[in-house]
């Protein structure tokens, strides 16, 4: 019979938008919340990912998965699938390497990456977040349509929503896709993260 968990969750986005940051905090709201979570660190490409997610790791007393530098990231998911259906966990998060929208090879990879774990849990990955940057402007909306062609994102989690951006690009990626925010990232520790509330943010952005 198939496995019910775990939930798997794949994150993505472009280099510097705050994936790993925002693993963590994932990683961290979700274990204070009682349950199990296993980390996949499938960004193999950049020299010092996997040791920055595996500090992450330690400190949040979480496990993690992880391939050496340079490995498919693919197979990285796949080992890390198999490792959660294994141990039982309730949630598997799935860090990716940074890639710009526009290099369509990285793009397919990550098609690639969303395959593998649909195959392995029937229904994965139940979310795929975009990791946005809050202060980067229109080129969102760019960043957001050539994310959901590549992997169907679910939701997106709004980083960097602490400095003084205001976020204004949630209202223009609603009007050109039907993707919500879901998270909202406001600092750099694994506490500083908060459910998206519309209402609030709509009082937020019209504040002097
Ligand atoms: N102020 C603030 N800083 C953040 C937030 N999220 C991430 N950062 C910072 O942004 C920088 C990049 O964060 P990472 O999580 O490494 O970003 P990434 O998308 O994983 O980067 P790559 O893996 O290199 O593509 C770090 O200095 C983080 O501390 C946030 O919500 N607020
Ligand atoms: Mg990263």
């Amino acid at each position: 019979m198939a496995a019910s968990k775990p939930t798997v969750v794949l994150v993505v986005g472009i280099n510097g938008a705050g994936k790993t940051t925002s693993v963590a905090k994932i990683a961290k709201s979700l274990k204070d919340d009682g349950r199990s979570v296993l980390l996949a660190a499938a960004d193999t490409f950049r020299a010092g990912a996997v040791a920055q997610l595996e500090t992450w790791s330690r400190r949040l007393g979480v496990d993690l998965v992880k391939g050496a530098q340079g490995a498919d990231p693919a197979a990285v998911a796949f080992d890390a699938a198999d490792a959660a259906i294994a141990r039982g966990v309730d949630v598997l998060l799935v860090d990716t390497a940074g890639r710009l929208h526009t290099q369509d090879n990285l793009m397919r990879q990550l098609t690639k990456i969303r395959n593998v774990l649909a195959k392995k849990i029937p229904g994965a990955p139940h979310e795929i977040l975009l990791v946005l940057d809050a202060t980067s402007g229109q080129n969102a909306v760019l960043q957001a349509t050539a994310f959901k062609a590549a992997c169907d994102v679910s939701g997106i989690f709004l980083a960097k929503l602490d400095g003084t951006a205001k976020g204004g690009i949630v209202v223009a990626i609603r009007d050109a896709l039907d993707v919500p925010v879901k998270l909202v990232g406001v600092g750099e520790t694994p506490d500083d993260v908060q459910p998206f509330d519309p209402d609030r943010f709509v009082e937020a952005m019209f504040a002097a």
